[in-house]
């Protein structure tokens, strides 16, 4: 059978608030996210909050009472329509997920929200149960170092200890106790372990689930060392009880189902706590079937549950027995990406003026991320969602395409469907009032528009060029004067030896790759500039904003219009793909820094060789390329 885990972050915006301002970390801290409504809410709660009473939902004032030590930050705002800006919080995610997908290719890594990923570990445990020696492997199991946060989930009643952070205790007695209980805690964890491992001796599924907990324990502290965020895992033969598990132990600390233990762990298990029959599902199920628990689930007949849910009674069925056949899919990037914002009560729009307004704000906001996206993904979406919630929830969808990537042009497009939405005629009001607009971008295109495309497949044959030229280590980087030669260089390259013929757009621009390197402290994070200058163009920049203007080198003095350079990729790449020693920064080879194609491991060997390159003091604390 199969072997998957889900790795979920722990208290995710708390941490980044803590990660952002060190001082937080081991502190109560509250994400809140501002309304403009009055609305404001807590979002996230860090574990040393919880055992206040702390919850999602509060406002700052309800926190401040039950823990008024709690340090409230606030999500940022929003550049457009007043909204909140989560961005920072989706770099820490993209962060994240380099970590995990860069550990081994023989695992299937699938976002599955901005802080949880399943990972179908199958091949990757089967291979290891095949090569290594079994005796060697149980005692390195065995080792206490080797599953330390790992816990076994067989539905045996826990000693409950749900919030894992030890809260203010005052009282030594209480402190002894605490410490006592904790300790027979760990004593009880250790022993089940290892009852486990013993079994793996003679049982092929143990030792599957054994080794993927092993290789999670070390995932976990690499994201840790890479990010410094803490996150928790389940292991079990599927998603369901991957992520059913995930939270019996949590934070900083994982969970294993024992192969065939499936139905002890669920027999108890509340039906809502299920993937899937978390909301509207599970409760339609509970209330008309007048159950609670999985176990109840699976001793119904199937003609009862057919009789209620005739289209999902197989579906059920399987999920009652611990079955749950959904394939991780490969997939590091969301399915959709979507801008929304609530407008409840006395807030609700009723005028077609405000209306626009809003959609402008979020036309935008959506316009922002999915160009970042594209470069980031290199796909486009194909359809737009607009959904509107007034007395009823309507949606209507329009075809996009590259044409309509401006700001103005998606606007255009959006309004007169939105229009379409409104029921009264009038030309002012806008009736019946409007509670939520949303908008959704999906279907997306893997793939650029030729132009971009072929500037994409330049790096990436230049990449494959230089594996064929063997040049195993670090790419060159350029920067400063660097600059200068490696453009010559790149001219006789790219145009200068008869290539000139070829047909590829690319071949009529010179390329001339400057690599900006900001390490920008504050996310903690590299960011990689690729700039493409067409033939005949000066190199002269000048950074506006984030976008960098060309002029032409032709035009007639005084009558230049700058037009926007076209940024070939901005790239976000995870410090894992970097290594910082006395001289500087390496950088691994180019197809390392995209991120669909980042490659498993990098090559110890190739560390450290002679073709590595530093960069010096100056740019590598500088913010942003700047005028060249
Ligand atoms: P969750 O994984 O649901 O929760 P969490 O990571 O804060 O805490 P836990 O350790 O219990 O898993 O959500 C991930 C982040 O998503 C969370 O930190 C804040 C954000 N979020 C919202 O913005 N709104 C929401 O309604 C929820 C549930 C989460």
């Amino acid at each position: 059978s199969r072997v998957v885990v889900l790795v979920d972050m722990d208290c995710f915006y708390a941490q980044v608030e803590q990660r952002d301002k060190p001082d937080l970390w081991g502190k109560p801290v509250g994400v809140l996210q501002y309304s403009a409504n009055g609305q404001s809410g807590l979002i996230a709660v860090s574990y040393e909050a919880r055992p206040f009473g702390v919850k999602r939902g509060m406002t700052a004032k309800q926190c401040k009472e039950l823990c008024p030590d709690i340090e409230i930050c606030l999500v940022p705002q929003g550049e457009f329509a007043d909204k909140a800006d989560i961005q920072k919080y989706r770099d820490a995610s993209a962060e994240v997920f380099a970590v995990l997908g860069s550990v081994d290719p023989r695992i299937i890594l699938e976002r599955a929200s901005v802080d949880e990923a399943f990972l179908d570990c199958t091949v990757y445990v089967e291979s290891r149960v095949n090569g290594e020696d079994r005796e060697e492997t149980i005692q390195r199991l065995l080792h206490p170092d080797s599953l330390p946060t790992s816990f076994v989930v067989d539905g045996e009643e826990e000693e409950k200890n749900e919030d894992g952070v030890e809260g203010n205790v005052e009282d030594v007695n209480e402190k002894t106790r605490e410490k006592m209980k904790n300790e027979r805690k760990e004593l009880r964890r250790r022993t089940k372990v290892e009852e486990f491992i013993q079994k793996c001796r003679c049982d092929d599924e143990c030792l599957k689930i054994a080794l993927a907990a092993e290789f999670t324990e070390r995932l976990r502290e690499k994201v840790k060392e890479k990010t410094q965020f803490y996150c928790s895992a389940g292991v079990g033969n599927n998603k369901m009880m991957a992520k059913l598990v995930c939270a019996a132990h949590k934070p900083r600390k994982q969970s294993f189902v024992p192969p065939g233990g499936e139905m002890d762990v669920l027999r108890g298990t509340s039906i809502s706590s299920i993937r899937g029959l978390g909301g509207k599902q599970g409760n339609a199920l509970m209330e008309r079937l007048r159950i609670n628990t999985m176990g109840e689930l699976s001793s119904l007949s199937s003609s009862v549950l057919s009789s209620l849910f005739p289209s999902q009674v197989d579906w059920l069925m399987k999920l009652a027995r611990g079955d749950d056949d959904e394939p991780v899919k490969a997939r590091t990037t969301q399915i959709s990406i979507a801008v929304g914002k609530n407008f409840p009560g006395k807030m609700a729009i009723s005028t077609t003026k405000e209306a626009r307004h809003w959609l402008d704000g979020l036309t935008k906001e959506l316009g922002k991320r999915l160009a970042d996206d594209k470069v980031k993904n290199r796909r486009m979406a194909q359809n737009i969602v607009v959904h509107l919630t007034t007395d009823v929830s309507t949606s209507r969808t329009v075809r996009v395409g590259a044409a309509d990537e401006k700001e103005e042009r998606l606007l255009e497009k959006l309004w007169p469907v939105m229009l379409s939405l409104r029921k009264g005629s009038g030309e002012d009001m806008w009736h019946p009032p409007i509670f939520n607009i949303s908008l959704s971008a999906g279907r997306f295109l893997e793939g650029l528009p030729s132009k971009e495309k072929s500037i994409m497949g330049w790096m990436e044959r230049r990449t494959k060029q230089l594996e064929e030229m063997e040049v195993s280590g670090p790419v060159e980087i350029l920067s400063g004067d660097v600059a200068t030669d490696e453009k010559e260089r790149l001219e006789r390259e790219e145009i200068g030896e008869g290539q000139e013929e070829k047909d590829d757009e690319e071949v009529t621009m010179f390329l001339l790759l400057i690599f900006f390197f900001n390490r920008i402290r504050r996310h903690n994070k590299l960011m990689l500039y690729v700039e493409v200058i067409p033939k005949g163009v000066e190199g002269m920049m000048e950074e506006d904003d984030d976008c960098l203007i060309l002029e032409e080198e032709d035009e007639e003095p005084g009558t230049s219009t700058s037009r926007p350079f076209h940024r070939a990729a901005l790239l976000q790449i995870n410090e894992s793909q970097f290594e910082l020693d006395d001289e500087g920064w390496q950088i691994f080879p180019m197809s390392s820094a995209i991120p669909s194609s980042v490659p498993s491991e990098v090559d110890e060997a190739s560390r450290g060789t002679e073709s590595r390159c530093s960069i010096d003091e100056k740019s590598r604390g500088s913010e942003g390329g700047g005028r060249r």
